[in-house]
C-alpha cells in the first residue's frame, strides 16, 4: 500500500520536486495513478484552499501549490490515459471566458483521460466561439465547461448558446462544473449534465455518450 501522506504533504507545501518524487515512489510501489489524484493531490488542493479561506494561506502558497499539482500531472497524465485502451470519446474542456482558475479543470481534464477520454484542453479564458470551433473541427461529442467565480458562470449558458446558434444542440453535449456550479444551476442554464468531483466527472460524461 503505497504512502500519499508525502505527496500530500509536498503539494501543500508547493515543494513541487518533492511532490514529483513522492508520486514517482508511490508508482513504484504499485499505485493506482487514479488514487494519486483521489487521495493525494485533490484533498491536498482542497486543503489548501481551506486555509486561504480561513486566512491561514495566502496567494503565493496556492500558486506553488498549483505549480506541484501540475508538475505531479506531468507524469500522471500519460499512465492515466494508458488505463483505456480505445477512447471511448472525445471532450473538448476548458475554464470559461475571463476565468482563471484551472486547478480543478485539470483534475477534471487528468481524470476524463483516466477514464478512457481523449481529452483537449483549450486552457483559460475560454470564449464560446472557441469551444464551439473546437468541438466541431474536432469532431468532440462532449464540452466540458468549469468555472470558479460567480461572476464568470453566465459564460457557461453563453457557450450553451453558442452551441445552439452553430446547430450542434443534441450532437455536442454540455457538462458544466466548478466550486460555484450546482446541479439548479446547470438545469436553469440548459446544460446536458453537472459535476460535482472531477472523478464523478467521468461517470456523467459516459452518461452523456451512452457509454
Ligand atoms: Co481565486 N477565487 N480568485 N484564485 N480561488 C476563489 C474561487 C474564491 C471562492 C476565493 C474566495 O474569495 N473565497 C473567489 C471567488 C468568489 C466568487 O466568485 N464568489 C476567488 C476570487 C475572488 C479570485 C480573484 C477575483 C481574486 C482577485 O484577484 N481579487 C482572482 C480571479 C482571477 C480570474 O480568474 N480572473 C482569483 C485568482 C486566484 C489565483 C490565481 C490566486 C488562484 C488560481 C490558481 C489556478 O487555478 N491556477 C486562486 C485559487 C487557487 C482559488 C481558491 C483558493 C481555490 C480554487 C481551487 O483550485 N480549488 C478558491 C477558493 C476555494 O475554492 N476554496 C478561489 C481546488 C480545486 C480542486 O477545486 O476548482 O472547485 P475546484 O474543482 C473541483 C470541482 O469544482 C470540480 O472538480 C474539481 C475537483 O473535484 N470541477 C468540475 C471543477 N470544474 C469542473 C468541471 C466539470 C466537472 C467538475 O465538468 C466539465
Amino acid at each position: 500500500m503505497a504512502d500519499l501522506a508525502k505527496l500530500r504533504d509536498a503539494v501543500m507545501n508547493g515543494n513541487d520536486k518533492g511532490a514529483v518524487e513522492a508520486a514517482r515512489e508511490a508508482l513504484a510501489a504499485g499505485a493506482d495513478p487514479v488514487s494519486l489524484v483521489t487521495e493525494g493531490v485533490t484533498p491536498a488542493m482542497a486543503e489548501v484552499g481551506r486555509k486561504f479561506e480561513c486566512g491561514e494561506a495566502f496567494v503565493p502558497e496556492l500558486l506553488i501549490a498549483a505549480r506541484a499539482t501540475k508538475a505531479v500531472f506531468e507524469i500522471l497524465r500519460p499512465r492515466l490515459a494508458q488505463q483505456g485502451a480505445q477512447p471511448v470519446g472525445r471532450v473538448v474542456v476548458g475554464t470559461v471566458k475571463g476565468d482563471l482558475h484551472d486547478i480543478g479543470k485539470n483534475l477534471v481534464a487528468a481524470m476524463l483521460e483516466g477514464g478512457g477520454f481523449e481529452v483537449i484542453d483549450l486552457g483559460v479564458n475560454v470564449t464560446p466561439e472557441k469551444f464551439v470551433e473546437t468541438a466541431q473541427a474536432r469532431n468532440a461529442q462532449i464540452i466540458g465547461l468549469s468555472a470558479l467565480l460567480t461572476t464568470t458562470m453566465p459564460a457557461m449558458k453563453a457557450t450553451i448558446d453558442a452551441v445552439a446558434k452553430a446547430s450542434l444542440k443534441g450532437k455536442v453535449k454540455v457538462m458544466v462544473g466548478g466550486a460555484p456550479v450546482t446541479q439548479a444551476f446547470a438545469d436553469e442554464i440548459g446544460a446536458d449534465g453537472y459535476g460535482e468531483t472531477a472523478a464523478s466527472a467521468v461517470g456523467v460524461a459516459r452518461k452523456l455518450i451512452g457509454k
